[in-house]
């Protein structure tokens, strides 16, 4: 195992792979920008190093300054995180350049993955089932007409560099083709420098089903289970939970075998994400995600896995430590990601103090977060405040731990998406297990409307707590009685 590791990443996902440091007995170093000189991950670390200011490419977009603190520390390896430069093969080749370790898959297989035409032609290989469409880029916009038609409609035009949602259309009929076609070329060639797209069968209420996959550098690859990412906006996912709701043993078998096949082809290593879209019974690739994601939590509360712990393991040069008849799902797991957007004021994003704050406990809940009271969420970076996560029997205990644990959570200073996910663990669709991708679309007034009586609750409940936090006047007056005591006995000192 490694003596020293740096985490090349922020906030509680930072958090989250020093925790496996320090039960590994790992040593952490923490990156960090001038605006997150008070984040909690940055001083949970060992050793901290600043990067430069708030902006990215001075800080966790750097490569250079990122290699160099690893190098000055002593690190052997650089944990990438999620996001950021999680799955820029540069940083791979770049540490590889100067003998660190990168704690992913290689290089290539990041890169490959990266494009959507070479990782669909890849698992077309592999024997993985894909969407219907083409397996080539397209550039001529007659021939796409010709194409669309034989698919027929509705189709999608994607960019094939692309991922997330960004540079993708829709299209419903001939005359929409040319418009679509050329709209998305433009697109992809701004966001992605490459105006290669794209064009495949429509799925209009697929679900999103994703498979863990774990595998080391011997070629031992295994799934993890699956986990189930319908409820989503705008490509930000906002529930997740473990398993499907639609999961049998034989599904899994099936769409887990797929998975395997389809790391095991581009010899994978690492943690893992094969995503797919499912529909009437069938399913397709979508993507593969060379990293950790968000929500491996919920993976790691139905299958007791520590997903981290065993990511480091293998970049170490262990053996996988499961084999796939160790893995076994116990249970049902909901992740609540709890952000500072305003879920009545179309999530906007919504970032200040903290003024008030206590998470939930008891049976069942764990939170990844990486706040505290009085801290400011800055506009700099994302808007997570934490990761709630509940596990229970079924898939009933869990919604009813997940609305209790939802109930004893409070948040003040800035709006929450808690009386979003309060109303979701109502909304009877969500109850009955009938997902799909357009999920919050399609019960955005029934979703509004049960947002309203949950506020109104909260605020009954939050008088009754209120004895139990002091008052702003209060935290100020005891904040200016420390502060001149602390001046006084340092000027007794001198
Ligand atoms: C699709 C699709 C329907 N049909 N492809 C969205 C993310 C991007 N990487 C691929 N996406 C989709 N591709 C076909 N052929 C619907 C989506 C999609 C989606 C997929 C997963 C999770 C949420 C989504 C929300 C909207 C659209």
């Amino acid at each position: 195992m490694f003596n020293k590791i740096l985490i090349a990443n922020r906030g509680e996902i930072a958090i989250r792979v020093m925790r496996a440091c320090r039960e590994l007995d790992v040593k952490s170093v923490a990156v960090y920008s001038e605006a997150d000189e008070k984040s909690l991950y940055t001083n949970y670390a060992d050793e901290k190093v600043l990067l430069g200011s708030a902006s990215l490419k001075d800080s966790y977009l750097n490569i250079d300054k990122i290699i160099n603190a690893a190098l000055e520390t002593g690190a052997e390896a650089i944990h990438p995180g999620y996001g950021f430069l999680a799955e820029n093969p540069n940083l791979n080749l770049e540490a590889e350049k100067h003998g660190i370790k990168l704690i992913g898959p290689n290089a290539d297989v990041v890169k490959s993955m990266g494009d959507k035409i070479t990782s669909k032609q890849l698992m077309k290989k592999a024997g993985v089932p894909i969407i219907e469409g083409t397996e080539e880029g397209v550039s001529d916009v007659d021939e796409a007409v010709e194409i669309a038609e034989n698919i027929g409609f509705p189709v999608i035009i994607k960019a094939s560099a692309g991922g997330g949602g960004i540079g993708m259309r829709a299209v419903y009929e001939k005359e929409e083709m040319v418009r679509a076609m050329e709209a998305t070329q433009k697109d992809a060639l701004k966001y992605f420098g490459d105006s290669t797209v794209f064009i495949e069968k429509y799925l209009e209420k697929p679900r999103h089903i994703e498979f863990q996959v774990l595998a080391d550098e011997y070629g031992n690859t295994i799934h993890v289970a699956d986990r189930e990412c319908s409820i989503q906006r705008r490509h930000q996912k906002l529930i997740e939970e473990a398993p499907s709701p639609i999961m049998t043993d034989e599904l899994r078998e099936r769409m887990g075998e797929s998975a395997v096949k389809a790391a095991k082809h581009i010899g994978y290593s690492s943690t893992g994400t094969v995503e797919f879209l499912y529909e009437n019974g069938e399913y397709y690739f979508l993507e593969m995600n060379t990293r950790i994601q968000v929500e491996h939590p919920i993976t790691e509360i139905i299958t007791n896995v520590d997903l981290i712990k065993e990511q480091l393991k293998i970049a170490s040069g262990n053996d996988l430590t499961y084999s796939q008849e160790d893995i076994v799902v116990r249970g049902h797991a909901i992740e609540c990601r709890i952000n500072a957007e305003d879920p009545l004021n179309d999530f906007k994003p919504n970032p200040g103090k903290i003024t008030r704050y206590r998470s939930p406990g008891g049976p069942g809940v764990r939170i990844d977060s990486g706040v505290y009271i009085n801290y400011t969420i800055t506009a700099n970076y994302d808007s997570m405040i934490s990761k709630l996560i509940v596990g229970g029997q079924n898939r009933n205990e869990a919604i009813s731990r997940m609305k209790r644990a939802l109930s004893e959570y409070v948040i003040s200073g800035i709006p929450t998406t808690l009386p979003f996910h309060k109303a979701i663990m109502k909304n009877q669709n969500f109850l009955n297990g009938e997902l799909n991708t357009h999920f919050v679309d399609d019960n955005k007034k029934g979703i509004e409307d049960e947002m309203y009586i949950v506020i109104q609750e909260d605020l009954d409940r939050m008088n009754r707590l209120k004895s139990t936090f002091l008052s702003e006047k209060k935290i100020a007056a005891i904040t200016a009685a420390v502060g001149s005591y602390m001046t006084q006995s340092k000027k007794q000192k001198e």
